[in-house]
């Protein structure tokens, strides 16, 4: 079993429906268990800034799949709730990214492990910090410490949803 970190982002229709939806999904996934979820933000798209805002979200799960097949079940998810891709950074249902998997680090065409722009961003690191504050990230930083200091540079807002209810392992 290794323990994993899944950013969750959404900017197009419904999108804490498309949040929830995909936690739910994940967590009926065989060899996918989510353990936690961090609360809901919304966010200023970050590269393509000319588009709605988003959903972020990250949650952390326990997974007895390789890092391969946790990514062929996350765009498995993503393909049932309506992703289509038309442009890179482009609006998206739901766009679903591993951020970590254990202590891997992995660079093949398909997957890059930690995620190559995860300490950029705080969509993904302060969800992150709220679930593992004092881990210590790809570059040294500590969870808690990079997320502060990425919040004061981009728009993020902490948004009222219990999510976790979503989750069938925690009801
Ligand atoms: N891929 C490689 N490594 C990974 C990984 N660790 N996790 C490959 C998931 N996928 C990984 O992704 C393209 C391909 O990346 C996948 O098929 C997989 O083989 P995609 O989801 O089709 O495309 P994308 O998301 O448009 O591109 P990319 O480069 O993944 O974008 P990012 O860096 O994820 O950024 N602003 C806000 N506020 N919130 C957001 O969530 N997201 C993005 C997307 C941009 N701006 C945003 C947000
Ligand atoms: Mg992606």
């Amino acid at each position: 079993m290794t323990t994993a970190y899944v950013g969750f982002g959404s900017n197009l229709g419904d999108r804490r429906f498309y949040i929830r939806e995909a936690l739910r999904l994940l967590d009926e996934v065989p060899g996918i268990k989510v353990k936690r979820v961090a609360p809901l933000y919304r966010t200023a798209p970050v590269g393509l800034t000319e588009q709605e805002w988003f959903f972020n979200t990250v949650a952390e799960i326990d997974t007895s799949l390789s890092p391969h097949a946790l990514l062929a079940a996350l765009l498995a998810v993503e393909a049932r709730l309506g992703r289509v891709r038309t442009r890179r950074w482009g609006p998206r249902t739901i766009d679903l990214d591993i951020l970590l998997y254990g202590d891997l680090r992995l660079h093949t065409p398909d997957l890059t492990v930690p995620h190559p722009r995860l300490t950029e961003r705080a969509f993904a690191v302060v969800p992150l910090a709220d679930l593992a504050p004092e881990m210590i990230l790809p570059g040294g930083a500590k969870a808690r410490d990079l997320a502060a200091a990425l919040a004061a540079g981009q728009e993020i807002s902490r948004v009222e949803e219990d999510l976790d209810g979503c989750v069938r392992s925690k009801k």
